[in-house]
């Protein structure tokens, strides 16, 4: 798919000069089920891509086209509000936190389709979501920040797509940098970038080609699992309100009162967030061999204690963990299916991808997926 496509579509179906913007998905190397609490992120911007061909329209109507499904929807802007149709929602979404800021959005013709594989876990709705704002701010002048975008995307996607998403996936696609990831600091949303240079290893992503029921509805119950630790905990020191604020030691002493379920959320998402500063100074130190290791502890911890896990990912991260070929390995994203990142030798990543599909398949019946991916930049114009 390329932007020429799109553009072409959009000439063919609306006849008019349409602006041109281009919205990644992101990866995350480690800080998983951190966002919400506070805490830290690793993620990058990667070169798996909406397109979108956007312009206004005098008819005080919302008409939109998605090229990969090949499927038209209006709506009239004056009757803004969530529709059945799922895909139009993250565009609604977004037009409608700009028009909760006081915008007037006369009307907009948008095409818009790409690569990102749909719930893979690689934030295509983000990358959407980001995409069409950063439009409609080119579009009408609105002089909406980067950062009002984001909070935006994470608006639309609470209200519209009834996900209580963190903030981790449209930062990182909107505010990605070539070969760099970045380390979101999730309550100040100070960020610094590092340069991810993993020297002879690529970044391989393997798709489990699954996505489980229970993503939305555990995702949720995650969050409140968390709250509920954060409530026995205030009552020791009234600063703590998020995980974030809480100390292994802290945490260990006051063990008894927790259920041991919650306990053991609790304890993933505070070693995480030490994981996370940790593998940040590991890379800046091009210590990749820790780096890799730490991103074994992440899933083992998002298996063991967290339990967003599924079979199908903890086998890809099984065999990746018995190859020598492969430094560091994790489940990705939200869980309960989307895809594993590995850190791959860089001449090995042929024999260990044919390794990993076959035994993949031989256990599951299901085809495997395989991307290398490129870091690059954030949402911008093409
Ligand atoms: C999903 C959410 F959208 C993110 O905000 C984040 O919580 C992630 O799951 C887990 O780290 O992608």
């Amino acid at each position: 798919m390329t932007s020429i496509e799109i553009e072409k579509k959009f000439r063919e179906l609306f006849g008019s000069e349409p602006l041109m913007v281009r919205s990644p998905g992101r990866i995350n190397l480690i800080g998983e089920h951190t966002d919400y609490n506070d805490g830290f992120v690793f993620p990058a911007a990667i070169d798996k891509e909406v397109h979108f061909a956007v312009a206004a329209n005098d008819l005080g109507k919302f008409r939109f086209y998605a090229n990969d499904l090949e499927e038209r929807f209006e709506m009239k802007v004056e009757d803004l509000k969530i529709s059945d149709t799922r895909w139009a929602n993250y565009l609604l979404g977004v037009a409608a936190q700009f028009k909760r800021s006081g915008y007037e959005i006369k009307g907009i013709d948008c095409v818009f389709g790409g690569d990102i594989p749909l719930g893979a876990g690689l934030s295509s709705s983000a990358a959407i979501e980001n995409g069409f704002g950063f439009a409609l701010n080119e579009i009408y002048g609105f002089g909406e920040s980067r950062m009002d975008m984001i909070l935006k995307s994470q608006k639309a996607e609470h209200e519209y797509a009834g996900v209580m998403c963190g903030i981790m996936d449209q930062f990182a696609s909107m505010n990605g940098k070539r070969d760099h990831a970045l380390k979101l600091d999730c309550r100040s949303l100070d960020y610094e970038y590092a340069n991810i240079d993993l020297k002879d290893y690529d970044i391989i992503l393997c798709d489990t080609r699954v996505k489980h029921e229970l993503a939305s509805s555990e995702y949720n119950t995650r969050r409140k699992e968390c709250e509920t630790g954060v409530n026995i905990l205030k009552k020791y020191d009234d600063k703590i309100i998020a995980l974030r604020d809480v100390t292994p030691g802290l945490l260990s002493a006051h063990r008894d009162e927790f259920d041991p379920v919650v306990y053991k959320r609790c304890n993933y998402v505070v070693q995480e967030d030490l994981r996370v500063e940790e593998a940040f100074d590991a890379l800046k130190h091009n210590n990749i061999k820790r780096f890799g290791e730490l991103m074994y502890l992440s899933h083992e911890g998002l298996r063991d204690e967290y339990e967003v896990s599924c079979d199908e990912l903890d086998l890809l991260f099984d065999i990746a963990k018995r190859s020598d070929d492969v430094l560091g390995a994790r489940m990705m994203g939200g869980g309960f299916g989307g895809c594993t990142i590995n850190i791959v030798k860089k001449e090995k990543t042929e024999t260990f991808s044919k390794e990993i599909e076959k035994e993949y398949f031989s256990k599951t019946g299901t085809e495997l997926k395989i991307y290398k991916v490129r870091i690059v930049d954030g949402t911008g114009l093409i």
